[in-house]
């Protein structure tokens, strides 16, 4: 029986001399191959299952806002429309294969005809609606997503995309038209409509936040939006999604959505002085002087644009020196650095200053900043100055 498929075959060639010989080499060649085969398969399916779990992280399958609630809708609508179909069409196919075969002894073809037109009006109408609701649905959806509700008072931010980590400009950040520029750490209040201005001064990334809105291109020259709402406080992941660079995949961010006081609160106290004891302040002065981190990081407020776009231009026209970096003003604020990469403590802040590539293979700060040009490509500080910067760093809040 398990030689099924091969029957043809034998039945005319083994006639003739060692059937047995032959039945075992074939059986024997199956049970080779069919173990990996099944590993094969189960890993695959254990796979697709894995990738459905709603509370990973990045899943698209647990939503929690507006605009990812009815992509999702009409994506499992779509998926189940499409199954219904498949299994049907396939289904009628596979019937008639089995029932209609070439039985043992039938030699004359069966009798021929040709055309149904009942059938073939059902088999042409039924898509064609099919195909219509589903394109127009998909449509309208595309539409009712495009802009945030009329009304809704959204919170402006522009995304800006760089190699490889996300800058964050609020253009009116506290409703009195605070500018606040930051990076990485997305911080928005609950159950208010974001809209963003999706910019890119380098190569095309994308901005996606899975279990809030799908992804939009963010195309040098180009200025794309899209909008979405978090239902719920809490974190949520996010992740450029067009291939960019080396650490492309280092390329996250976190969304933190906060109650609308806590939201405020941060609005309003950004950019205040902290206090500094005199260990910070020491590494103030290493952070504006030897260290040189002040050419691209600025951390005592939001960025300047002019500032930004010079940093910009001598990173597109020079090969070490100047990139634009990370705002830092509220860096110990965020619960991520490196663009959403490791968790930020004083452990790994440490490994970050002492040879970023370690952390991040290919990011633009070891490869240009004066410090990281040696031999080893370690920091050109001493222990000291990497502590009191440390200290500094942990007082940006
Ligand atoms: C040549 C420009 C340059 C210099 C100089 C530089 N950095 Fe950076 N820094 C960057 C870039 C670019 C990134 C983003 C790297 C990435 O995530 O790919 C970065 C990232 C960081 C981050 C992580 C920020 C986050 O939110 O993820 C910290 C912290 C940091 N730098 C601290 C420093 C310190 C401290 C110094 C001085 C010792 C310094 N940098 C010098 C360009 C620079
Ligand atoms: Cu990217």
């Amino acid at each position: 029986m398990g030689l099924l498929p091969f029957r043809g075959a034998d039945s005319q060639t083994l006639r003739a001399g060692d059937e047995k010989g032959k039945t075992t080499l074939m059986s024997k060649r199956f049970t080779i191959t069919r173990k990996p085969l099944l590993l094969l398969g189960i890993s695959a399916i254990l796979l697709l299952v894995m990738a459905c779990a709603p509370d990973a992280k990045q899943s698209t399958f647990g939503t929690s806002g507006p605009v990812a609630e009815q992509q999702l809708l009409l994506f499992n609508v779509l998926l189940w429309v499409m199954i219904v179909v498949f299994v049907l069409v396939e289904g009628v196919l596979l019937y008639a294969i089995i029932k209609f075969r070439r039985r043992p002894g039938q030699d004359e073809l069966p009798p021929q005809t040709h055309g149904h037109t009942a059938l073939e009006i059902t088999w042409t109408i039924v898509p064609t609606i099919l195909i219509l609701g589903l394109g127009i649905w998909s449509a309208i959806t595309l539409f009712n997503l495009d802009q945030p509700p009329a009304g809704a008072d959204a919170l402006e931010i522009t995304a800006v995309g760089h190699q490889w980590w996300w800058e964050f400009e609020y253009p009116d950040a506290d409703g009195n038209g605070k500018y606040i520029s930051t990076a990485n750490e997305l911080k928005v209040p609950v159950d208010r409509a974001v809209r963003v201005n999706l910019r890119s001064d380098d190569v095309i990334h994308s901005f996606w936040i899975p279990k809030l809105a799908g992804k939009i291109d963010m195309v040098p020259t180009r200025e794309n939006y899209m909008w979405f709402q978090a239902d719920e406080t809490g974190t949520f992941y996010g992740q450029c999604a067009e291939f960019c660079g080396t650490a492309h995949a280092q390329m996250k961010f976190l969304v933190q959505v906060l109650p609308q006081e806590d939201y405020l609160d941060w609005a309003e106290r950004f950019g205040e002085t902290p206090v500094l004891s005199a260990q910070a302040q020491a590494g103030q002065s290493v952070f504006n002087g030897t260290g040189g981190c002040l050419v691209c990081h600025t951390a005592t407020g939001s960025d300047d644009p002019a500032v930004v776009d010079s940093r910009m231009q001598s990173f597109l026209t020079t090969e070490t020196g100047i990139a634009p970096g990370p705002n830092l003003t509220d860096l110990a604020t965020r619960e991520r650095f490196g663009a959403g990469l490791v968790d930020m403590n004083r452990q790994n802040l440490r490994q970050w200053i002492r040879n970023p590539e370690d952390v991040k293979p290919g990011n633009h700060m070891s490869g240009r900043a004066a410090i990281y040009q040696t031999s080893d490509g370690r920091a050109n500080l001493s222990e000291t100055e990497i502590t009191s910067l440390l200290e500094y760093l942990l007082s940006l809040k």
